[in-house]
């Protein structure tokens, strides 16, 4: 693992497909406060209280108050300079960019990006516990004040579409096929802290073919920073800008 800062260009050749990862560190300079930072999300609450199963069990009130004012921090938020390069570059390589993120927010939509999957859920959208098959309920309102728990038209309480402690996360096997085939993997503002997204680094250095070249993002280095080809120090929201350069796809036989 290299940390070298003078360079900070990734070269995306015309045939290089890109697969991002990104934590809640890109959505830092939105406002939207991190897992594990002095004064992070769980400050006041345990994870096992308000993000795994048992704890929505335990108290789904406490749970759904928890939600209802990431909810609230969420669309207080806005896009910041990081989710626009994201976006950008996928307008520029097209199907060759795939985006997995682990946040639950929805600034990289908000953004423009649109290949991409939220592997830990999403924080505005709400599913029946019991599976009974109703539809995802999108409910861009927050539950602000929640006095009773929302019920299922099947009677069974509703819960926050997130994927907790415990939880399979979700497009398991889309993410490992897009790991599969990528040459370039980007993992951006993740500590490294949680499974299976902190091994993607490790499964892109593994696929078929040649190792993918694999680079972290971020003010500090994670945990499995020892994993990356290379890891540039930085905020996402001043590094990503400008960091992609695209080669030009070759020109289409017949046209100069
Ligand atoms: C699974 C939704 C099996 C909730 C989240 C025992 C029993 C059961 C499971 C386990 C176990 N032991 C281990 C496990 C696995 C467990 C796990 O990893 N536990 C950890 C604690 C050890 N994982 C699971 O349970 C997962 N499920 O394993 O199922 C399986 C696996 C594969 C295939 C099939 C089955 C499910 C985990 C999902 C949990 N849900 N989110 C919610 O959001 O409320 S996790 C939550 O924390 C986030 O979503 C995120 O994914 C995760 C890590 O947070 P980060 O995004 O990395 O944020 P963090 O604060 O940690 O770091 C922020 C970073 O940003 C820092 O590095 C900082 O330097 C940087 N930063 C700050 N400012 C900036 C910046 N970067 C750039 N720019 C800036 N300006």
């Amino acid at each position: 693992m290299a940390t070298e800062a003078f360079q900070d260009l990734i070269e995306i050749s015309a045939s290089d497909r890109v697969f991002v990862l990104t934590g809640a560190g890109i959505s830092a300079e939105s406002g939207l406060r991190t897992f594990r930072d002095s004064n992070g999300l769980w400050a006041g609450h345990r994870v096992e209280t308000v993000a795994t199963p048992e704890g929505w069990e335990a108290n789904p009130e406490l749970v759904w108050q928890f939600y209802s004012q990431r909810r609230r921090e969420a669309q207080a938020g806005q896009p910041n300079a990081a989710h626009y390069a994201l976006a950008e570059l996928e307008k520029r390589i097209g199907d060759r960019f795939f985006l997995c993120s682990q946040n639950v927010d929805d600034l990289h939509e908000r953004s423009g990006s649109r290949n991409m999957v939220h592997m830990h859920g999403e924080l505005f959208k709400s599913r029946c516990e019991a599976n009974c098959g109703a539809p995802i309920i999108e409910d861009s309102h927050s539950y602000n004040f929640i006095r009773e728990i929302p019920i299922c038209a099947c009677g069974s309480r509703l819960r926050p579409h997130i994927v907790w402690f415990g939880e399979i996360p979700l497009e398991m096997t889309r993410i490992q096929q897009e790991i599969d085939r990528c040459s370039i993997l980007v993992a951006v503002g993740t500590s490294g802290a949680v499974y299976p997204a902190a091994s993607f680094v490790h499964w892109a250095k593994v696929r078929r073919g040649a190792p993918a070249r694999t680079y972290y993002v971020g003010p500090e280095a994670p945990l499995n920073a020892n994993a990356f080809t290379r890891v540039i120090l930085g905020k996402a929201g001043e590094k990503l800008p400008g960091l992609f350069q695209p080669g030009e796809p070759p020109a289409l036989p017949g046209r100069q």
